[in-house]
């Protein structure tokens, strides 16, 4: 089903409703999903002509989830979990885009959303107690809930290179890829960027362009992904167990199915410890993604020896030794950059077409008509691909004006950095609900998990306040701070603050270095959740 089939011709009329979800991905859909089976009215905004979210913006060749499929998906329905059947291990954006279309029309959630529609302003009416949504259109809708559902990686962030717009040929944002394909046949391609998206998209680039030259300012750590149809026998053991599998990502540390390896790596002898990674780099997958042994993320010395292993991987695959050394990253703790997944990225550099420029050695001077200008020459190009990220977090939410009591700003109010309770709601702004925001695990965690509980427990508190007449849920500027306080503090502990990233903003110039995620692990976090809400909403101010 394509995307314009799948938005909503019909689009509601309603301007007063109990609640406002902005954002129709795996977490809008789900969101209106829970309000509708609690009774309560309500409206959907989205920017997009259809539902999806990520996987309805990036469609950049390659692109694909890095969890586990089987896990990479709603557990609100059994039948819904029963019926569909991944392709593959990690499935490409379009079965993802697929699977969100089919459950939009599976449960009737489109005709909730005004497509095609974004929100510019979000005012907190506080004689009312209502929020005021105004979109692009001149629409305006109120509501007593504001959820924002808008995604953690959903502001594409194109660097102010100068000389950008000279360039002669089209480019493109890897986050908000054009629906219709890029083909980069017999075409000059450059890409700039080697995180996640540029890690996907570079072997699928080079083996389609006549030449591709890729841009990188920071190498990365990378893991394969050893991707791989599901048998139909594996299909249905998982199925089969697909109750066990789910409790335990919910109480996981990442919300994977499969948590750290059960000892320090500085607790195992040389022998074993190398056989356990071994076998963690052919099994492939997000074990590695906190550098699979609970020490590595703590300890320099563990980190090194992981490191040190993925080092000599790329050593042993590229053929290139000069090419080699300039892929290895050598300044970070492994991990502590959000580490990608690849299918074959490293391998692409030993094909002919493909010539690697580094920005540390060579910096880009400016873009031009003919290509981009590094301070040794211009590289003469085609077409240019930014993978340069997003700003992360605080971005989507930023954009959308809101201003909570009072008419103060939120962007006033976050900026040293985002403040939140538990990285779903911020003082000033009552009723403001954040799925995933920061200061939650959010990035830390398989997404579907974390947005399924996110949603769980907002709709959770809304009908505590409905159930005990409170009009109002805001967090106390006690909790809000204590709750910064230990999130920076987990954070501190570990050596993610080593490693410039965007977990901590630093892609986005001028940006707060804030961590902008909740690091205690994810099913700690559920306990804590839950624990708030068993004692009443402790930290929250109910009116
Ligand atoms: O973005 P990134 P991304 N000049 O910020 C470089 C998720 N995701 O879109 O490291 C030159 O990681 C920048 O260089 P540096 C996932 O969580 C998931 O790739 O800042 N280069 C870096 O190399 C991921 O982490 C999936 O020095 C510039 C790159 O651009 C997150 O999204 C797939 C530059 C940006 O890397 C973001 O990934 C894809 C400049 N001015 C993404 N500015 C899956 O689950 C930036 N760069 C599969």
């Amino acid at each position: 089903m394509s995307p314009a089939q799948n938005s909503n011709p019909h689009p509601p009329v309603d301007v007063d409703v109990d609640a406002i979800v902005v954002g129709a991905g795996f977490a809008g859909l789900y969101a209106v999903y829970r309000l509708r089976e609690m009774g309560l009215s309500h409206r959907g905004f989205e920017q997009g002509s259809g539902v999806g979210g990520t996987w309805y913006w990036n469609r950049y060749p390659g692109a694909g989830s890095d969890s586990e499929s089987w896990v990479y998906s709603y557990t609100f329905s059994e039948e819904l979990e029963q019926d569909w059947t991944w392709s593959s291990r990690f499935p490409p954006q379009p079965e993802i885009l697929r699977y969100l279309e089919h459950v939009a029309e599976r449960f009737d959630l489109a005709r909730a959303f005004t497509f095609d529609t974004r929100v510019t302003a979000a005012r907190y009416d506080e004689t009312r107690n209502r929020w005021e949504v105004e979109t692009a259109s001149g629409e305006k809708v109120t509501a007593t809930w504001l959820i924002t559902a808008v995604g953690c990686l959903s502001s594409a962030a194109v660097p102010d290179i100068p000389g950008r717009d000279d360039f002669a040929g089209p480019w493109y944002h890897t986050g908000e890829w054009p629906h219709q394909g890029v083909d980069f046949t017999g075409k000059r391609v450059g890409v700039i960027g080697t995180g996640s998206s540029g890690i996907q998209a570079i072997p699928v680039i080079a083996r389609q362009a006549a030449h591709l030259t890729v841009f990188q300012r920071t190498p990365n750590f990378s893991v394969p992904a050893r991707n791989r149809a599901l048998a139909p026998q594996e299909v249905d053991e998982l199925k089969r167990n697909i109750k066990e599998i789910r409790e335990f990502c919910r109480w996981s540390t990442i919300g994977q199915p499969y948590d750290f390896q059960d000892r320090n790596a500085l607790d195992l002898d040389p022998g074993e410890l190398r056989e356990r990674l071994e076998a963690m780099w052919q099994k492939g997958g997000f074990e590695w993604m906190f550098g699979g042994f609970p020490d590595m993320l703590y300890d320099e010395r563990a980190n090194d020896i992981a490191a040190e292993f993925v080092r000599e991987k790329i050593r042993e695959t590229v053929k290139d030794p000069a090419v080699a050394e300039k892929l290895i990253p050598k300044d970070y703790p492994i991990a502590t950059k959000r580490l990608p997944l690849d299918n074959g990225y490293f391998e692409t550099y030993n094909r002919d077409n493909v010539t690697l420029v580094d920005l540390r050695e060579t910096p880009i001077e400016r873009i031009v008509g003919a290509g981009v200008r590094t301070t040794e020459k211009t590289h003469e190009l085609d077409m240019l691909v930014f993978a340069t990220g997003f700003d992360a977090l605080t971005g989507p939410l930023l954009r959308l004006g809101i201003r909570g009591r009072g008419g103060r700003k939120l962007e006033d109010k976050w900026a040293e950095g985002p403040r939140t309770y538990l990285g779903v709601a911020t003082e000033g702004f009552p009723n403001l609900f954040m799925v995933t925001g920061p200061g939650s695990p959010s990035v830390l965690g398989n997404m579907p998990t974390s947005i399924e509980q996110h949603v769980d427990w907002i709709c959770e508190l809304i009908a505590h306040m409905r159930a005990c007449g409170a009009a109002r849920a805001e967090p106390t500027t006690d909790a809000e701070a204590s709750w910064g306080a230990h999130v920076q503090e987990l954070a501190a502990e570990t050596l993610f603050p080593q490693a410039d990233s965007w977990y901590l903003g630093a892609n986005i110039p001028g940006k707060p270095r804030v961590f902008l995620p909740y690091i205690g692990g994810f099913g700690t976090y559920r306990k804590l959740c839950n624990e708030v809400a068993e004692k009443g909403y402790e930290g929250f101010a109910l009116g």
